[in-house]
């Protein structure tokens, strides 16, 4: 067990839902601490029914903590995860900053459970609308290897942080009212709209969200043959990223067979009844540390291919429930050493 452990970003939307995770799930420690920046330091927050006050992010407050989970900006990242290493302070980090770095794991339980306990101080969670997507090709991969995905993503305005879900109802607000509104957190007025665009330019045309998709699925899944082409999009959706998904596999994968291979593996759930309007909507999944499954179809226009729509909470699963699970797995392996 982790003694003592905290939550990094404690005050942030995700730092909210891994607080509530730590009391739920009854996460074994002695002692809680929570850190954030200074303009948040000194103010208070609840956990399991005792009151506590917010300290400030500085080298010196790491000092005997055993385990913090960060959910900060990846500048914050970059600067606190040296502090707590050096103070002896296991790291889960659910920031895009050291992703891809070749000595951190980056890990979703379900997938590559056995990378967390590689690390040497920090492990990374991987990004929201990665994670569900990878937690759905693994039982694809090992069955019938993954060649290449084509994927578009409807990623929920809650991605950008409680600012993007409140511009959302504000701007949708000051449209039905015939009112100018100044988008702030997105690029483009949020309302009734589709804005292609989630990340900053990166390289051939590619978002910074469609790069981490392709890199990261192939760190996960330890394939760097996958090939991905993503198109992320954001829409006015206030929770939960959907996904529209088609996968090439080495093998044919038939539906029939997929909806199995889904319905077996752990953390997916398949909802597919389409004569019936069943599917995953973002209305019904929101709250759930399930990733949903359904319209689960093989290509009409490629022999090996398969398309299936998935849904997941990106505040939970794509990111707090993520982060949790591999402090309990970290925590379960500590226990059987
Ligand atoms: C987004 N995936 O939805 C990002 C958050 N990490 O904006």
């Amino acid at each position: 067990m982790f003694e003592t452990i905290a939550i990094v970003g404690a005050t942030g939307a995700v730092g909210g839902i891994i607080r509530k995770l730590l009391a739920e799930r009854k996460f074994p420690h002695k002692q809680i601490r929570f850190l954030a920046s200074k303009r948040s330091a000194g103010t208070t927050i609840e956990f399991a029914g005792k009151t506590y006050t917010v300290e400030e992010m500085t080298p010196e407050a790491f000092r005997g903590i055993d385990l913090a989970i960060g959910s900060t900006p990846d500048p914050v990242a970059k600067e606190f995860v040296p502090w707590a290493k050096e103070a002896g302070c296991v790291v889960v980090d659910e920031s895009g900053f050291w992703r891809m770095d070749p000595t951190v794991p980056l890990v979703i339980p379900e997938v590559n459970p056995e990378a967390a306990f590689t690390h040497q101080g920090v492990i990374a969670s991987p990004n929201c609308s990665t994670t569900q997507m990878v937690q759905s090709l693994k039982p694809l991969h090992d069955a019938g290897r993954v060649r290449r995905v084509i994927v578009s993503t409807y990623q929920a305005t809650s991605g950008a942080g409680v600012e993007g879900q409140r511009e959302l109802i504000e701007a949708s607000r000051a449209a039905l009212d015939d009112q100018a509104h100044q988008a702030k957190t997105f690029a483009h007025s949020i309302a009734f709209n589709l804005i292609p665009q989630i990340g900053s330019h990166k390289q051939d045309g590619y978002t910074s969200e469609e790069i981490k998709m392709v890199l990261e699925t192939r760190k996960i899944l330890g394939d760097e043959s996958i090939q991905v082409c993503p198109t992320c999009v954001r829409v006015p959706v206030s929770n939960c990223h959907s996904e529209s998904i088609l996968v090439e596999t080495e093998r044919k994968i038939t539906a029939e067979e997929a909806r199995e291979l889904f319905a077996a593996t752990p953390g997916l759930k398949v909802v597919d009844d389409l004569a019936n309007g069943q599917y995953p909507m973002p209305n019904n999944c929101d709250g759930d540390d399930t990733t949903f499954i359904g319209r689960i179809r093989e290509d009409l226009s490629c022999e090996n291919g398969l398309a299936f729509w998935c849904v997941s909470d990106n505040l939970r699963k794509g990111a707090a429930t993520n982060a949790v699970q591999i402090a309990e797995l970290l925590t379960r392996n500590a226990a059987a050493v």
